[in-house]
């Protein structure tokens, strides 16, 4: 008997501002759950009216430092957190994961796909990597 095996697609979102590890480990992780994952990175225009501040990295290089990853296979922008579903939709996902500080947030997704909310990388930031840098400020320079 033979039959078309059904794609798992997965879909993520986030800011990925100052790239750092705990974005590759739930990146890898997404994209073990499924054969696909598209990720969706806010916006600065977005993380401004959720955050009230822009991210240190542009929209473009944020976008293109996730689409450079091997367990990667698309990224687009997100603009607004109301449109998850079309987005959801849109791509064809199957699964949405989040990381554990989103958890309950859209579980009114579980309508037009799987959600899951994966635990964070502990011990890394990228408010962290900030402070980290911040207290370097004033040591000699290598
Ligand atoms: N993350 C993680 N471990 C860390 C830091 C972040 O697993 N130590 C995960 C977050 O849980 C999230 C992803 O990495 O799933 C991206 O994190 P952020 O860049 O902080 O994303 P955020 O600003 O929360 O944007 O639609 C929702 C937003 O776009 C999510």
């Amino acid at each position: 008997m033979t039959g078309a095996i059904a794609m798992i697609r997965v879909i993520t979102f986030g800011t990925f501002d100052l790239f750092h590890i705990g974005h590759v480990r739930i990146l890898e992780r997404a994209r073990a759950l499924g054969d696909h994952l598209t990720v969706g990175v806010s916006t600065d225009q977005l993380n401004f009216s959720k955050k009230a501040k822009y991210p240190i990295y542009s929209e473009q290089d944020r976008m293109g430092i996730v689409a450079a990853l091997k367990c990667v296979d698309a990224v687009f922008p997100e603009h607004s957190l109301e449109l998850k579903e079309s987005y959801i939709l849109e791509h064809g996902a199957d699964v949405l994961v989040m990381g554990h500080d989103w958890e309950g947030r859209f579980d009114d997704m579980g309508r037009v796909c799987k959600v899951l909310y994966l635990p964070r990388t502990e011990g890394i930031s990228s408010t962290d990597v900030k402070a980290r840098v911040a207290a370097t400020q004033g040591g000699a320079a290598a």
